[in-house]
């Protein structure tokens, strides 16, 4: 054999390794092998990181992980009964002390309230390491029926108010020449998902502000992470918004339904933030793979998911393949 045969063989298996790699795998491949040979969560131990959305779904989960490692976490969200319930699970690694965890009470929706509460924050732990942008509110709706306002609505909880908080947390971490910024997009962040189109358009436009705020950032040491998920069980279809502004569509998750694990969801975004990657899929297959053809052949993508139609397509997100 000569040299130029070796190469393409070599080229080739490279080639099925990964093929076979990513058949097997529940997020892309980067996280997958940092998720083996990376840095451990426990590079977090002591940071000061704040989860908006800690008290349901994936926030939940990721507050564990956190706690896990050691992280002194302060848990936003509306309920804040649900907040304690998060906090005593985290309590219970013992890991951390009473102090350790601020449960602040925020609603995402009244930005007069957002610095108050970055001010809470800071006097309570003279830092913010890191911000998980992680509350949002997901959509089932058919795209002619669906009102302007519920278009507005999407907006203001799923992108605006994510701005905000993160444009009072950026100059402190200006200041001091650190900081990460976590933000909760999604698959439909990357591929536009049938029946969620105020949906899909918010998480594409976070995409869009936060791939922006990296490169700016990135000679001031400030690191932007997009967590993009695939269906995960969780509450949100409980409060998703519909057609109608105001309505809440109200379904729970199944559980033979084919959903990622909370917990594996929760434990890939804190390898993501441990080490720091810019952009990580997290779904299991074919969505994964779905995902895959649509940032590397956008044109197959586009014509093969026209054609599998509404129907087709919804079988996997709502689980039912
Ligand atoms: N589950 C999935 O399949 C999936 C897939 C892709 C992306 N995601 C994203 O993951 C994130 C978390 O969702 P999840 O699946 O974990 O859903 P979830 O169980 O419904 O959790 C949503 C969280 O957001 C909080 N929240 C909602 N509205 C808020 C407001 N106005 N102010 C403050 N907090 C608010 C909720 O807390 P309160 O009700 O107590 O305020 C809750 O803690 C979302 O951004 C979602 O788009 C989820
Ligand atoms: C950049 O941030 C990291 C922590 O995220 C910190 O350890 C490092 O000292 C910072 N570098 C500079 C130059 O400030
Ligand atoms: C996160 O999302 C918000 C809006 O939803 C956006 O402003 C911000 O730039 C995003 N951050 C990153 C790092 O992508």
């Amino acid at each position: 054999m000569d040299w130029c045969t070796i190469v393409e063989v070599a080229v080739v298996a490279y080639i099925v390794l990964q093929l076979v790699r990513l058949l097997f795998a529940d997020c892309d491949l980067q996280l997958q092998w940092t998720d083996k040979f990376g840095r451990s969560t426990g590079v977090l131990t002591r940071k000061v990181v704040w989860i908006t959305g800690a008290s349901s779904g994936i926030g939940e989960y990721l507050s564990y992980e956190l706690a896990k490692a050691g992280c002194r976490l302060v848990l936003s969200a509306r309920r804040e009964g649900e907040l304690q319930r998060v906090k005593k699970e985290c309590l219970s690694y013992g890991t951390l002390m009473d102090d350790d965890i601020l449960v602040l009470p925020l609603d995402m929706l009244k930005f007069d309230l957002h610095q108050p509460a970055v001010d809470e924050v800071l006097s309570r732990f003279k830092q913010i390491d890191v911000l998980v942008n992680n509350a949002g509110r997901s959509q089932r709706a058919q795209w002619e029926k669906t009102d302007l306002q519920v278009d507005r609505d999407m907006l203001e909880i799923n992108v605006l108010s994510v701005l905000s908080l993160t444009k009072l947390v950026l100059p402190h971490m200006l200041e001091r020449k650190e900081g990460h910024i976590v933000n909760m997009s999604s698959v439909s962040g990357k591929l536009g998902s049938p029946l969620s189109g105020s949906y899909t358009g918010a998480k594409h436009a976070l995409q869009g502000w936060f791939d922006c705020l990296r490169v700016e950032m990135f000679p001031r040491n400030i690191t932007v992470t997009n967590i993009c998920p695939g269906p995960v069980f969780s509450n949100l279809l409980k409060g998703s918004f519909t057609e109608n502004s105001g309505e809440l569509l109200g379904v729970e998750m199944k559980e033979g339904e084919k959903r990622m694990n909370t917990r594996r969801c929760a434990r890939l975004c804190a390898v993501a933030i441990a080490n720091k990657l810019d952009e990580v899929w997290i779904a299991l297959q074919p969505i994964l793979l779905f995902v895959y053809i649509g940032q590397y052949m956008p044109t197959i993508a586009g014509w093969c998911f026209k054609r599998a139609g509404v129907k087709f397509m919804m079988k996997f997100r709502e689980g039912q393949h």
